[in-house]
């Protein structure tokens, strides 16, 4: 008869970054000065690229577009902890994670315009289109992790999600398979507190995201999400972990989306001013702009070259998409698949015969 096995479990909770700037030095990540000034630098494009896309929305020169304001921190800390060639599975609220993979700016604004030429992804940055369903990439990032071990290559590859996303189907199965072959997969679910109007609250019974991965046999962590250095620190980990042979890692980034769902949404008809200026006080990038001038990495002139450089980099950016002129109907389904599949190829011929 086989023994009965139990186990006991703790979900760890990981704050390094307060909202006044100080860190706690036992905790902190080893960064340069240097690493920490990039980070900034990648924090203040994103931001800046955000602020911009909700104009261009207004003024009809995008379409729809789902801010990140509120969740750089989340996106830019666990990008960058990741090697160049490890693979990243994005929702598409992950603006920040394209940024600081030096995703081509226009193609963002592209992809963001209807135009799925945006999409079509420059061979040496290791990241999948938008998956706009939610949380089917899930299982997709599950096998290619499972493949890196099949394979014998030494990749990480990361699924970026919303809390919503925990309550489907896929979600149970990407994490159940990568926990059954111990892929080396890092689960990143931003817990902005919504799903659309649904709060957290009615999206599990659970008292943290992170818990779910002990029902999978791997481990969770939550971090402050609008901590920059606890979410590096907390990637770094899982990924040095899965790479060595250790595994998946659920991370839930506990933070805000500080915008509306999308611009098609309107958040004051669900949230309180002040749940909104709680969260405003605790932002991700005042608090490390807050550490840098404590700790001596700002000052001078570096604050408004930062903004600058970020201003000019969107600003090129809008000016490249909007000289590239309008895409082709028929590119919606040109990069999605390697090739068309027949139920693809039937659709075009409907709108244009003898297309495929
Ligand atoms: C399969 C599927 N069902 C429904 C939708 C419509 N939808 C778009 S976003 C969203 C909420 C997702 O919330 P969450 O996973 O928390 O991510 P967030 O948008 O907050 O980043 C829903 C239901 C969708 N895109 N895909």
């Amino acid at each position: 008869m086989p023994e009965t096995v139990l186990d006991t479990f703790e979900i760890k909770r990981l704050d390094i970054l307060d909202a006044r700037g100080n860190a706690d030095p036992a905790l902190m990540p080893p960064l340069g000065g240097a690493e920490i000034k990039k980070m900034y630098e990648y924090l203040a494009i994103a931001r800046t690229f955000d602020d911009r896309a909700l104009s261009m929305q207004r003024e009809g020169r995008i379409g729809t577009y789902a801010s990140i304001r509120g969740q750089e921190a989340s996106q830019v800390g666990s990008a960058l902890a990741f090697d160049k060639k490890d693979l990243i599975f994005p929702s598409y609220r992950e603006s920040g994670v394209f940024i600081a993979r030096d995703y081509p700016l226009h193609m963002l604004f592209q992809f963001w315009s209807g135009d799925e030429r945006g999409m079509k992804v420059p061979g040496d940055i290791n990241i999948f289109p938008i998956c706009i369903s939610v949380s089917t990439h899930l299982p997709h990032a599950a096998g290619a992790a499972a493949a890196a071990v099949y394979k014998k290559e030494k990749t990480a590859v990361a699924a970026y999600f919303g809390d919503g996303a925990t309550s489907k189907g896929d979600f149970h199965e990407g994490m159940n398979l990568a926990g059954v072959f111990n892929a080396p997969a890092v689960f990143i679910c931003q817990n902005n507190q919504y799903a659309i109007s649904m709060p957290r609250s009615r999206q599990t019974a659970a008292k943290t995201i992170a818990q779910k991965a002990v029902a999978y046999g791997f481990k969770g962590i939550q971090v402050d999400g609008n901590d920059v250095f606890a979410v590096y620190r907390a990637t770094k980990e899982a990924v040095e972990n899965a790479k060595a042979g250790g595994g998946p890692t659920l991370i839930e980034c506990y933070t805000y989306r500080l915008s509306d769902h999308t611009t098609a949404d309107d958040a004051s008809r669900y949230r309180s001013r002040e749940e909104v200026e709680y969260w405003l006080a605790r932002d991700p990038i005042a608090r490390l702009r807050l550490y840098m001038e404590k700790q001596g990495l700002s000052g001078g002139k570096y604050e408004e070259e930062v903004r600058e450089k970020a201003e000019s980099l969107v600003d090129d950016g809008i000016k490249k998409m909007e000289e590239t002129g309008p895409a082709e109907p028929q590119d919606m389904f040109t990069y999605t698949y390697q090739g068309p599949t027949a139920r693809l190829s039937a659709q075009i011929r409907s709108f244009s015969p003898g297309a495929v």
